[in-house]
Formats: structure tokens, sequence, C-alpha cells
């Protein structure tokens, strides 16, 4: 067992997958871009599974059938700039969205691109994080228990550092016209409410689009997007199949920390949640899911 591997790249912790970190920072983002970018494990898939959908009508080009690296959204800092600018070339600006797993200060900037941020509660964010890297033989953890890898990723010993730095710099922007931060949470409680919002940041027409004939193409993306759909599409396109709890789509609920979590881990979280972000707002965010308590 070692610790979770990570290269520090121009002081951001890049997960061992990330090979193309340095060269997207290069990236030059342009007017009509659109970027999901997210803390690794907060939603990232479903946000781009949703997103590509309300921008192709509802529908999922067959190119954006996989997953992986470079299909429904290609992942700048794994596949690399070129690769983005060749999609574009195939598909046109407006079929997809970019995947990041950057803090806002490393993400490419254009004034007119727009921002798609999911945030998730710090406790379940950090229990999918441990079966992913444990998935994964690349992130050197071998049979690490759950509470050894809690260690590292509280203390933002792991892929994109801390939590709830990372957060906080999207939500420090979360009043920019292009930004649009949701919540893993509540995407969970009212997928519908969601998606349309997800649309009118895109633009009215999209939202019109799916609201069109009794919301008929957004009652199909809810369905086409839940967690059942999206573990089926995953294992029919090769990407998921491997059976059992160390799935890429394990369990999506709300509340899996509490099969995880000591008293003591779940008080540690809370004073750093505090002592983070008290003040800025985002505490506020999670009041109804009863996920933190004082940390006192
Ligand atoms: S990654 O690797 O950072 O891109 O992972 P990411 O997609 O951000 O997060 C993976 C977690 O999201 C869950 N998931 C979903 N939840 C609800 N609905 C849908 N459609 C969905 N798709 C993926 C996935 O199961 C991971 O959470 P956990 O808690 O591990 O199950």
């Amino acid at each position: 067992m070692s610790a979770p591997k990570y290269t520090l790249v121009h002081g951001f912790k890049c997960g061992p997958g990330l090979v193309n970190l340095e060269d997207s920072l290069s990236y030059e983002a342009q007017a009509d871009d659109l970027f999901i970018s997210t803390y690794p494990k907060c939603g990232t898939t479903w946000a781009q599974l949703i997103v590509t959908r309300i921008l192709n009508n509802g529908n999922l080009p067959e190119e954006f059938m996989q997953i992986g690296v470079d299909g429904v959204s290609p992942f700048l800092e794994m596949c690399g700039k070129q690769a983005v600018i060749d999609k574009k070339k195939r598909h046109g600006m407006h079929a997809f969205a970019i995947k990041l797993h950057l803090p806002f200060e490393l993400s490419p900037k254009h004034p007119t691109a727009k921002y798609i941020v999911v945030m998730r509660n710090a406790k379940d964010t950090c229990v999918s994080s441990y079966h992913h890297q444990k998935m994964y033989q690349i992130y050197g953890i071998g049979d690490m228990d759950f509470h050894s890898f809690f260690k590292f990723w509280i203390a933002g010993e792991t892929e994109a550092g801390d939590y709830f730095d990372f957060n906080l710099s999207w939500w420090n922007h979360r009043k920019d016209p292009n930004v649009l931060i949701l919540m893993y949470e509540e995407m969970k409680t009212d997928a519908s409410a969601n998606i349309v919002r997800i649309a009118e940041f895109l633009g009215q027409g999209y939202a019109d689009m799916l609201t069109a004939n009794e919301n008929q193409i957004l009652k199909q993306i809810v369905q086409e997007t839940s967690f059942e759909a999206t573990k089926k599409q995953l294992a029919d396109s090769g990407f998921d199949g491997k059976g059992g709890e160390a799935d890429f789509a394990r369990k999506g609920i709300i509340g899996d920390w509490r099969n995880h979590f000591t008293d003591e881990e779940s008080r540690i979280v809370d004073q750093k949640f505090h002592r983070k972000w008290d003040g800025t707002g985002l505490e506020k965010m999670w009041d109804k899911y009863c996920i933190f308590g004082k940390g006192v």
C-alpha cells in the first residue's frame, strides 16, 4: 500500500492519468466553448451526458456514447488540446462540452465561454474517490482501506488537491454570467428542474426545445440520464463492465458516506468544512440534507 499517486504540475496535484495536463494549460479557450469542470467524483459524467443530449436535440450521437477520454466530452487534461480541436472540426462548436477537473485559476478562460460546475458534498465525494482510486491500479493505493485513504483525501494529498479550495475557487465566480453551479444532491432530488436550468444557461432555445410538446424531450433526457440508464450505457459501451461495488457508475446515491465514515472522520470533515467555508455562503448549500454538523 502506498500514498495515492499524483504529480505536481504548476502547483496542481495532477492525477496519474492526466498525461496532457501541461499541454492542456495552453489550450486557448474560444468564444463559444463550453466547459464542465468539477472536482473528481462530483457528477461530471452525469452532467456531460445531460449537456450533450441537450445540445443534440435530446439524442446522443454514436461517437458520444463512449464515456472514456474522448467520448461524450473530451477530457482536456487527458486527451490534450489537439483532440479537442479535432473534435470541434468533426462536430462543430455546439455539439459537446469539454471536460476539465481544474480549479478556476487553471481552467482555460474566455470571457464568453461557458462553465458548468457540479459540486457534491465532501463526504460522498471522498467515498466515491476512494472507490475510484481502488478501481484503477494507476493510483497505486492497492488494497488500502477507506480510513487510510480518508487521511490523504482530507489533507488534500490526492489528485486535484484540496476539495474545499477547489470548489471555493469556482464558488467565488458563481455570480459571473458565464458560470453555472449545480449541486449533485439537487440533481438527484429534482433532475428535471436542473436539466431545465442547464438548458436555460446554454440558451433559451434549448429550454424551449426541452419543454415543447408537454416536455417530451425533457422527460426523455431525465429517463436516459438516470443512474440506471447511465450504468447500462457504461456497460454497453464497454466502459463499466466489471460488475460489483467498484464500478464507475457505482451507487449514485446521497449518503453512502454513512456506510464508510467513523464519527471521528465525520467530525474532522465538519471542522474543515466550517474552517474553509464559513461566511462564503457555500457552507449553506447542503443545509437541507443534514450532512454536516458543527464539527466541534
Ligand atoms: S469522474 O471520474 O470524476 O469523472 O467521476 P464523476 O462522473 O464526477 O462522478 C462519479 C460519481 O457520479 C455517479 N453517477 C451518477 N449519479 C447519479 N446519476 C447518474 N446518472 C450518474 N452517473 C454517475 C457515480 O455513480 C459516482 O458516484 P458514486 O457515489 O461513486 O456512485
